[in-house]
């Protein structure tokens, strides 16, 4: 018989099978005869978090007791996916759960299948949060993560007559047995109102912002165990509530209904997930979801600081604020406030406690994606931060103009605050700008694009000051996306080099000698096989058994957000290419390959939308047609998410990453895949520069013009010369204007060849296209030797021990944050 501790803590297999039957009939209510299999995982669910808790209280009372300085990650997304198998992950009780549930006849990997994945986030800026998180605790930093409840995440996609169609996310449907609430942690957040100044008595005038309008961010948190240690960390997420005063006010007029109107309204502010990944929406719901989380993230805080200190001289020695993009820019305004009108200190003071709290990370050089908001809306919903900004950029201005004088068109470059231009544009407030100048470090999220930041996004800050922009390259997690999605690859590495990878992934290196052993090749391939034959049954699964895939052929993936500069076009054009090439000569000897797309376009984004039906265009082709189909297939996954990704990156063996030089700030995907050994084909953009730096050039597919090729070029490019002067390419461009993949709407895909002809080809595809077609080429004529093959996708994952998140943070945590980690200690 387990003791009660036991069944609560113990980690043994009969222990956490003892607390999984307890929570089926204390917590569900259910037994083994009426459960179903939500019970099952909800069961097993809280058998799990049960063994975080007791670490999670310790975890915070070591913090406080260390009066460690605190990291706040604050980010509009967190991308977390499922956390179930994960979480089993970092308390290492794989082998342990997987026992106990096989006595009771239950799989683990079918149970994990119930979870629904938080999908509160778009793509790559959401699910870095996310690695971020899961290192921070693996580090044991005092790390938090602050964010959005969401009640609806990232849409549902499915694919109807090959169109992307959005289904709402309700993802909270069946409850969240990872979520605590925290009814005693909830604080007032105020929009719109006026700003009202007073004179203090001391000669001072103080600002008071009145009349506003209140509701309420209640807290929820989700503990994040980190891996190899007793650290549990917190994501701590605002849900918006109405205001009991507000109900009273409206209630009390008699005016039932729109009392309950206002208040159904006023929790709209916490109910949907923006699903732009790359083009700000300037929307008013929008701007009332950042300055939300920031308001109540700042009270938290302040409330954590005022625990221990009485005054505001040690803030910045106390608390580090990491700005996930500008979308908490507002932040930097809102510290001010609270200094300046709250907390009575001098501005200047404030100024420069403001600053030496908060960093800046940008994700994107994008001009579409940077963030602006018109004087008017943020005076209307925020007057007093506008006042506060103006004051800010004041300042900042005066100061520039004394540094560089008679220099006006670069104080006009520089303002926070861009002038307007009558009928094209309204006065807006630059919020990079704010951030920029608010901040002691602005970070890019690779070596490239940090360059490209300083040398023309920031080229003018960079030069003002030089010691504020730094590199970190991103990384992402190997517990999730190693040990935890490809299971089969992890064993293998950990009997042959030791699981010493799991916290240092430098150790993958030890791999590069057995990338010579005939046996461990083999192991090696026969696990990717088992990959691949998992995204085969997905898709029979997904087309009912209609399509049928080689196990043999190359699988070429490519899944990623739609968007027109990650260039998914290139990639069909290739794949009309090979079709191309097989329909004129039959006997012609082609490698087989099967070409996987996923990803979701953000749905007011029509060209994006229309490049997923393309694809979906072009498959249906080219799959029907007998005399290719044994050799080419195209496939769109639908719905692509985290846990798909998850099911993708063990099977995938050639990894596309294939943007315009310049403008991928990153990419994680590339590291990911490569992790899991496929190799690259890709451009000389973000991180891919990095990877091929790591694994040599031998073992990566570069192809395409380079950053400074594409800037020497633009000036007098002409895509209709390529057109013109590639009958390849003149062919399937034809094809798709012509109607051949669209014959009963032949007109359907015009708006794809304008943008790639008439339209200038901004993405520079067709000049890429050749150059891109000879090295799949050359990835065909690698794939044939398929023993060469495994040893560089051996060599790609032993090479990946610097794209671990790990590094990352250690480095945000050196030369951001300053913070260092605090041992959890169990047995005290
Ligand atoms: O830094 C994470 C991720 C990068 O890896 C991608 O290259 C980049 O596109 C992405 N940016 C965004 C858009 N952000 N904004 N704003 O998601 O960030």
């Amino acid at each position: 018989e387990l003791s009660a501790y036991e069944s609560y803590h113990g980690l043994t297999a009969q222990a956490i099978q003892r607390s999984f039957l307890d929570h089926l009939e204390f917590t569900l209510a259910k037994d083994r005869f009426s459960m179903t299999e939500l019970d099952q995982y909800l069961a097993l669910a809280h058998a799990i978090r049960d063994r975080m808790i007791e670490r999670w209280l310790r975890t915070q009372d070591a913090y406080y007791r260390a009066d460690a300085k605190r990291v706040y990650y604050l980010s509009m997304e967190f991308l977390m996916g499922r956390t179930l198998g994960n979480a089993i992950i970092n308390l290492n009780l794989r082998d342990e759960c997987q026992k106990a549930l096989a006595e009771l006849g239950y799989a683990l990997e079918a149970i994990q299948e119930i979870e629904p994945d938080a999908g509160l986030g778009n793509g790559g800026l959401g699910r870095l949060a996310a690695c971020f998180l899961d290192s921070m605790a693996t580090l044991a930093l005092p790390g938090y993560g602050y964010g959005i409840r969401y009640e609806y995440g990232i849409f549902n996609q499915q694919i109807k007559n090959g169109e992307q169609i959005e289904q709402p996310d309700n993802w909270l449907r069946y409850g969240n047995p990872w979520e605590i609430v925290r009814p005693e942690v909830i604080y007032p957040v105020h929009y719109y109102g006026e700003v009202v100044e007073y004179p203090n008595g001391k000669g001072k005038i103080f600002h008071k912002w009145v009349k506003t309008e209140k509701i309420l961010a209640l807290a929820y948190d989700t503990p994040i165990p980190g891996y190899g240690v007793q650290n549990v960390n917190t994501l701590r997420l605002w849900s918006s509530k109405a205001s009991r005063e507000f109900d009273f006010h409206h209630f009390n007029e008699g005016d039932y209904i729109s009392a309950v109107r206002m208040k159904t309204e006023s929790e709209t502010i916490s109910k949907v997930l923006y699903p732009n990944d790359s083009r700000h929406s300037g929307k008013e719901l929008r701007l009332k979801q950042e300055y939300f989380f920031v308001s109540a993230t700042l009270q938290d805080i302040f409330r954590r600081y005022k625990k221990t200190r009485n005054t505001f001289d040690e803030f910045s020695d106390k608390v580090s604020i990491q700005l996930n993009d500008t979308h908490p820019a507002i932040a930097i305004a809102e510290l001010m406030r609270i200094f300046v009108d709250i907390e009575e200190l001098p501005w200047d003071k404030a100024w420069e406690l403001t600053r030496a709290t908060v960093a800046y990370t940008n994700h994107t050089v994008l001009p579409e994606a940077l963030e602006k908001w018109t004087v008017e809306l943020l005076g209307k919903v925020l007057p007093r931060h506008l006042e506060i900004i103006y004051e800010i950029n004041h300042k900042f201005l005066r100061e520039v103009r004394m540094k560089y004088p008679n220099n006006e068109s670069l104080v006009e470059r520089v303002s926070i605050i861009e002038e307007p231009v009558p009928g094209i544009r309204p006065k807006s407030v630059r919020m990079a700008n704010l951030a920029i100048v608010g901040s002691h470090r602005v970070n890019g999220v690779a070596a490239l694009h940090t360059e490209i930041i300083k040398r023309e996004l920031f080229r003018d800050f960079a030069t003002m000051f030089p010691g504020k922009f730094e590199n970190k390259t991103n990384g992402i997690t190997q517990r999730r996306w190693l040990a935890s999605c490809n299971p089969d690859l992890a064993s293998l590495i950990t009997k042959a080099i030791g699981d010493k990878w799991m916290t240092d992934l430098y150790q993958l290196e030890k791999l590069l000698p057995l990338a010579e052993d005939a046996g461990f090749r083999q192991e090696w391939q026969k696990i990717k096989q088992a990959g691949k034959n998992l995204i085969i049954n997905i898709i029979e699964k997904g087309w009912k058994g209609k399509i049928k895939i080689d196990q043999s052929s190359i699988f070429d993936c490519q899944v990623k957000r739609i968007h027109e500069y990650k260039r998914q076009l290139l990639n069909v054009l290739h794949a009309i290419t090979l079709y191309n090439r097989i329909r004129h000569q039959p006997q012609l000897d082609v490698v087989p390959r099967t070409i996987i797309f996923s990803g979701k376009a953000a749905p007011g984004y029509r060209q994006a939308k229309l490049i997923i039906q393309l694809i979906n265009a072009v498959a249906d082709v080219i799959n029907n047609d007998v005399s290719t189909r044994d050799r080419l297939r195209v496939i769109f996954l639908p719905n692509y998410r985290v846990s798909l990704a998850e099911k993708i990156m063990p099977g995938a063996e050639l990894s596309e990453q294939i943007s315009t030089a310049g403008m991928e700030a990153s990419g994680t995907g590339n590291m990911k895949f490569a992790l899991n050994g496929a190799l690259t084909i890709g451009t000389l953009d973000g991180a891919n520069i990095e990877i091929a730096e790591e694994v040599g050039s031998e073992n990566i597919f570069i192809f395409g013009l380079t950053v400074e090729e594409i800037a020497a070029l633009k000036p007098h490019y002409s895509s209709w010369d390529y057109f013109h002067n590639d009958p390849e390419l003149n062919e399937v461009l034809n094809m798709i204007g012509g109607g051949y993949f669209s014959p009963l709407n032949k007109e359907l895909f015009h708006p794809i060849l304008f943008s790639l002809l008439e339209g200038g080809d901004q993405y520079m595809v067709l000049a890429d296209y050749r150059s891109y077609i000879e090295c799949q080429e050359q990835v065909s004529q690698a794939y044939l030797d398929q023993d060469q093959w495994t040893r560089k996708s051996i060599l790609n994952a032993a090479k990946m021990g610097k794209f671990s998140s790990d590094r990352t943070i250690q480095e945000y945590a050196k030369s951001i944050w300053n913070v260092s980690p605090v041992t959890v200690n169990m047995a005290t």
